[in-house]
This record gives structure tokens, sequence and C-alpha cells, in this order.
């Protein structure tokens, strides 16, 4: 019988490193006692999940989780939700804290060297691609296509991209590409973004997805541990230098974004700032959102606590309990309250009297009678206590609140407790 002609899938000799160390200090006290990819998102899921999920839906089952600041809470995720690789079947997921493993002085310097100081688990993997990604964006993309696309051209690296404004390019890698995309030029971080050819508007930028044959990132992670003047960074050192002595090719984004009929753009966001954060979540309450979170076909997977159905209370004093064009998750309970156009994560109470309009609450938090939020993240356990207004005054909010520039308030319990403070 003639065989079938499948070809193989690259993911089976790939391993996903996950960049997972930074602090993202542009969230604000949202990453005071979390590392960015730890911060909640969409109801269920943290940052880091989507990462990995592309990871897996796209057959890959080799991973390791390169962590540094804060990473408690980082950890005890991945432990929960992602510890179901088995070696018996040649399936691995490590966590890499930076824990001095090279030398007693040193932790991770820049993102190579989290590769370098681990590169006797990666060889242990016995892998020949390596796929780098960023454990802090939210996106859907399957990385086969990518890992094809490396391999047809025989590039040294492949680098994911996609099109951003011009003003914001100044906080990605820049480059510029010829007609069989190759990369001509690379700037990390400019001032002054080039932009793309008869596109004065936009700039290329780089996503911070990278896939490398395994011995040739090997090789060149050893010469750069011994340059002196190396920050051991992909985007300000490897890149370049590849750019500059070797091959590195593009991969456009929208070559192997995954999306439904629901999204009619391609979706990627960097939710590291307290506004974007709000707008990526509250998108969701929309009627039809930006992001597909319910696509069967590339599922999120997380660590989901086990909690009881979220519930709407009829309150005694005759006040219904509801939510319109809101995402409530489980174990949430709204009592006599009214919730529009919110994200409630798990374990969120709202008591009566009270609403919230256009808040994202995170686990745990609770809204006492009679406050009244708009345009808030009210991070994990806080207590809002009765009667508290707040997103109708910016002037007094920002007094005990960080308020940013477009109107949204984020709220922590230390925060509060200041202010409980100061008013007795
Ligand atoms: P940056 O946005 O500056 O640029 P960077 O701070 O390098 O990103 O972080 C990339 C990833 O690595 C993040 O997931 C972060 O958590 C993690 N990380 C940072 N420092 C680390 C360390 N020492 N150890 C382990 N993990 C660490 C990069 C590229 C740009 C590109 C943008 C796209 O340098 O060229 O355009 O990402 O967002
Ligand atoms: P999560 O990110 O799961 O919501 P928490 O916000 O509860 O986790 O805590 C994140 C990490 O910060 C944990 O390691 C926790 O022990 C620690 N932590 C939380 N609050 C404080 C605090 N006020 N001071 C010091 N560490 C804290």
């Amino acid at each position: 019988m003639q065989p079938l002609n499948v070809p193989e899938r690259l993911s089976n000799r790939a391993m996903a490193f996950v960049l997972a160390g930074g602090r993202g200090s542009r969230l604000k006290e949202l990453t005071d006692n979390r590392a960015k990819p730890a911060v909640y998102f969409g109801g269920k899921t943290r940052i880091i999940d989507f990462a990995l999920s592309n990871a897996l839906n796209s057959g890959i089952r080799k991973m390791a989780i390169a962590t540094q600041y804060k990473a408690h809470s980082l950890i005890r995720h991945c432990q929960r939700g992602w510890s179901f690789f088995r070696a018996e079947r040649n399936e691995y997921l490590d966590i890499l804290p930076a824990s001095q493993r090279v030398s007693e002085t040193q932790w991770y310097l820049g993102t190579a060297d989290a590769v370098t100081q681990n590169i006797d688990i990666v060889d242990s993997y016995d892998v020949d691609y390596v796929v780098v990604l960023a454990g802090d964006h939210i996106y859907k993309m399957d990385y086969e296509i990518m890992l094809r696309q490396h391999v047809d051209t025989g590039a040294d690296v492949t680098v994911g991209c996609l099109t951003v404004p011009k003003a914001e390019a100044t906080a990605f890698g820049v480059m510029g590409i010829d007609k069989s995309r190759r990369i001509t030029s690379f700037l990390e971080k400019p001032a002054d973004p080039p932009t793309i050819p008869g596109d004065p508007d936009n700039a290329l930028a780089s996503m911070g997805i990278y896939v490398f044959n395994w011995a040739f990132l090997r090789d060149l992670l050893l010469k750069d541990a011994q340059d002196a003047n190396s920050s051991h960074d992909f985007g300000a050192d490897l890149i370049p230098e590849i750019v500059k002595n070797g091959k590195a090719m593009a991969h456009f984004f929208d070559d192997s974004c995954v999306t439904t009929g629901l999204e009619t753009q391609p979706y990627w966001r960097d939710v590291g700032t307290v506004d974007a954060f709000w707008a990526a979540n509250i998108d969701l309450t929309e009627f039809t959102p930006a992001l597909d979170i319910y696509d069967k076909s590339w599922p999120i997977w997380t660590y989901s606590e086990s909690v009881p159905p979220a519930k709407f209370v009829h309150d005694q004093e005759d006040r219904r309990g509801l939510a319109i064009s809101s995402l409530i998750s489980g174990g949430c309970i709204v009592s006599g309250s009214e919730v529009r156009n919110s994200l409630l994560f798990t374990g969120v109470k709202a008591h009566s009297y009270s609403s919230l309009s256009k808040v994202v609450a995170l686990p745990y938090s609770q809204f006492g009678r009679n406050a009244r939020l708009s345009n808030c993240v009210v991070d994990r356990g806080v207590l809002i206590p009765e009667g508290l207004v707040v997103g109708e005054d910016p002037q007094a909010d920002s007094e005990w609140f960080r308020v940013t520039d477009t109107g949204v308030t984020l709220i922590t319990q230390s925060m509060l407790d200041k202010r409980a403070a100061a008013l007795t």
C-alpha cells in the first residue's frame, strides 16, 4: 500500500521557551506582587495562558517557562494549570526560576541570558527548533505555520512581526525587509521609528517571537555570553547581529493568526498599561468583541478553581441582582446589585444597592452596599467599602487611587487602607 503523504508536523521537533520574567511596570500596582504574565485577563485566564495555549494548540509538547520578577503567583498558576504534561509521552513543562544557576551572583541578565543559563535543559529536550515566546501578550497564533516558513526559507532566525502605528513603534524592535521578507535592518526601540515604504503612518514591529534552529542558537548564545559589550537580550543584541551577519526572515502575524467568523481583524494586544488592560477586558463585554474567547477550535487553557455557578439574587428588600452585557465568572454573587458592561472574575460579590459600570473586578473582590463604581479596575481581594463612589470625579478619586489620563481608576487594597487610615 502506498504510504499517505502527510507532512511531518515540525512542532513535534520543537520546544517553546517562554520568557516570563518581566515585571510589566506600566501596569503599576497590578504588578506590585505578581509578574505581568501572571496578571489576570478575560474572566478566567491569566496573560501567560495565551502563549502557552497557542503552543499547545500548535502541537508543541515541550515547554520551558523562565521566571524572575515576583514569580510566586506565576509559578503557582503554572504548577496548578499546566502540570498535565507527561514524560512517558515525551512531554515536558519546566518552570525555570532565575536561581543563580550559572554564577552565584547573577540572576537572568537579558532575555537571551534566560536561555543561556538553561542550555542544559534545552539540550535534554532533544529538539531541532526552539520557539522563543514572550509570556505577556494576548493573541491566538499557530506556531506550526511559522515553523514551516522558517524551515522552508532556511533562515537562521524567523521573527514574528506585525504592523503598528509609528507613534507606538518606539516600544518595539522595528524592522525593514526586502521583497523576499528577509530582514534588512532591525532597530530596537528606536526614538524615530522607520516606517513601511509607501505607508508613512505605520512601522513593521517585532512581536518578540523568534524561531531558531537549536544548534544555531546554542552557538550564538555561547558566543554572546563571552561578549562584555552585550546586554544579552534578543531584541537589543542577538537579532541585530543575525540581521547583519546571517539570515533573518520576517514572519507576518496575519499568515498564522487564528481567527473565527466573529473576529474581523487579527487580534494582538499588549495589555501592558492600566488603560490597555481595562479596555481589552471591557471589550469582551461588547456585542461583537474584537477577541473571540468562545472559539472551541483554539481553546485557552488555564487553571480554574472549582467553584459553584454565578448566582443572581433578588434580595429581601426586593432589589433585583442583575448583570447586563457583562461576563460573570463562577463563584460570583450579585445580590440586589446592578452590573453593566463589566467583567467579574471568580468569586466576586456585589452587595445590595451597589452598582458597577465598566468595572473589571479581579477575583474575590467585594463591593459593599451602595457602592457606585464606573470605569475601574479593582485588584484581587479588594473590599470596596459601603457607599464608596468612584468614577464620577476624577480629581477627587486621584487623591486616593490611581486615575489614568483617560479616566480609568485602579483600586488596590493598600490604597483603600491608606484612605481609611486618613479618614478616621
Ligand atoms: P520588550 O517589550 O522590552 O521588547 P522584554 O522586556 O525584553 O520586552 O520582555 C520580553 C519578554 O521577556 C517578556 O515576556 C518578559 O516578561 C520577559 N523577560 C524580560 N526580562 C527577562 C529576564 N531577565 N528573564 C526572563 N524573562 C524576561 C521585546 C523585544 C522587542 C519586541 C517586543 C515585542 O526586545 O524587539 O518588539 O518585545 O513586545
Ligand atoms: P495572584 O496573582 O494569584 O492574585 P496574589 O495577588 O494573591 O496572587 O499574590 C501574588 C503574590 O504576591 C503571592 O506570592 C502573594 O503571596 C504575594 N503577595 C500578595 N500580597 C502581598 C503583600 N501585600 N505583600 C507581600 N506579598 C504579597
